[in-house]
């Protein structure tokens, strides 16, 4: 979703391969893309300016140590930023101690507030609460038959009720509610399309006689820096206790993501991605980081290891795919250059929450060195023709790299295996076939 941000913050990052400190000259340039990257994303200009700062003086000074790339250990410091920036440890919706808990609803018109109100009924219902929707947006009459409908699907009620103002609907669906036995109450107000003193007099007017323990400004991802603005005239009103971010589905620069949570203080609780009913997620600040910053996947990283290859060789590889050359002494290579990059250790340390997993576990950098080894008891002639490997020979290679004949024949089978994607995809473009050269997996010590 923040595509074009995580782009520009790696090709940024790309200038700072092969330095082996950090400076503040050569993070400068690095920085600069940074902001601008933040800035075109919509993120909150003195946001940025402070983020900027925080990361500089983090980085600045470290030393990179190791197989680690300054542009990798930049990466962390601003993932580690990002994440810092974004977190709350109050996530998810509080509830009141006696039912029923009362969430207000509040935010511009065409947010998604109605949309996001039903969604949450639903998320209540799957934890086990007996919710209540309000239609206590009454000046368009579509807007009650729009929750009416969500209630029908969602096996929810919906409470309204006719010649009645906003306010003392949603007083008196806190009686109805301790009647039937519902315990989470869900306000849906009226929005207007800019902030406007008669909506901000009545959703305040409801906040002051319903009490709500949860008031929630819903945010369309898409508005950007304006989002910002209309949060904070919000949460001057409304004391706001968290934001739900919606429409992170579309092609949103991710922008309001970054700022909010610092620009208003209050933490981003939910993100819509999505019209259906179930397209609603708790937000985590970690995933939202990493996704920004790319780091999610294995792939990425090795996509990474593979910008080693410089562009002759990486012509000569493509080539050599192209006509179904690639063999077993190129493979090594490949090896040999996404093992430059750190220990797999490292490069698995860098998957937000694989630290944690990992704990206690013996992740192995032999997993390289045997294939390593295995290949490097080939003779040349087996490397580039692996066809010639009968028994003996295997049995051979097996003895003299330590492993055992099961772990050759894996080998074999896999390269076998990626030979034949190279073929497919050997129509494809460079970047493709790159991305495609993955480990072999399974190979355990
Ligand atoms: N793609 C997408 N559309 C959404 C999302 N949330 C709401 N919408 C759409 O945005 C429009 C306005 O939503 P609505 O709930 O009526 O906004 P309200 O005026 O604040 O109540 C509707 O067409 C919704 O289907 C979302 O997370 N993703
Ligand atoms: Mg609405």
């Amino acid at each position: 979703m923040f595509e074009s941000l995580q782009t520009k913050i790696e090709s940024a990052l790309k200038r700072l391969r092969g330095q082996s400190k950090i400076t503040e000259e050569n993070i400068e340039e690095a920085l600069r893309e940074v902001r601008r990257a933040l800035l075109d994303a919509d993120v909150n200009f003195s946001v940025v300016k402070d983020f900027i700062e925080d990361v500089k003086t983090k980085a600045v000074g470290l030393e990179v140590k190791g197989n680690i790339l300054p542009g990798q250990l930049i990466v962390k410091v601003i993932y580690d930023e990002l994440v810092a920036l974004m977190s709350s440890d109050k996530q998810e919706a509080a509830f009141a101690s006696h039912a029923p808990s009362i969430i207000l609803v509040a935010g511009l018109q065409g947010s998604g507030k109605t949309t996001f109100c039903g969604k949450l009924a639903g998320f209540l219902r799957k934890k086990g609460k007996q919710p209540l929707l309000v239609a206590a947006d009454i000046y368009r009459p579509a807007a009650i038959d729009q929750l009416k409908m969500l209630g029908d699907s969602l096996h929810t009620p919906v409470f309204t009720l006719e010649g009645k103002n906003p306010v003392e609907i949603a007083v008196e669906s806190i009686a109805y509610a301790r009647k039937y036995g519902r315990d989470a109450i869900i306000i849906d107000t009226a929005g207007r399309l800019t902030i406007d003193e008669d909506m901000m007099r009545e959703a305040e007017e409801i906040s002051n006689r319903v009490k709500p323990h949860e008031t929630l400004f819903v945010c369309d991802a898409m508005t950007g820096q304006d989002a910002v603005n209309t949060a904070k005239a919000f949460h001057e009103r409304l004391n706001l206790t968290g934001v739900v971010l919606t429409k992170l589905d579309g092609d949103t620069r991710g922008g309001a993501a970054l700022s909010i949570r610092k620009v208003v203080g209050k933490p981003i609780k939910f993100v819509g991605t999505g019209e259906k009913m179930d397209a609603l997620e708790v937000f985590h600040a970690n995933r939202i980081a990493s996704r920004i910053l790319g780091m999610g996947d294995v792939l990425t990283l090795v996509e990474k290891a593979q910008q080693e290859i410089d562009d002759e060789e990486a012509a000569k590889l493509e080539e050599k795919i192209r006509k179904n050359q690639f063999t077993l002494q190129d493979f090594l290579s490949q090896l040999r250059t996404i093992r430059k990059m750190g220990s797999l250790r490292d490069l698995l340390g860098m998957i937000p929450g694989m630290d944690k997993a990992m704990h206690g576990l013996q992740i192995d950098d032999r997993a390289f060195s045997k294939i390593e080894a295995i290949i490097l008891s080939m003779t040349p002639e087996e490397r580039n023709n692996p066809k010639i490997l009968n028994g003996s020979r295997r049995q051979r290679i097996a003895r003299g790299s330590g492993s055992t004949m099961q772990d050759v024949n894996r080998l074999l089978k896999q390269f076998e295996d990626m030979q034949k994607m190279m073929k497919m995809m050997a129509s494809g473009n460079k970047a493709q076939i790159m991305r495609n050269l993955k480990m072999p997996t399974g190979f355990r010590r």
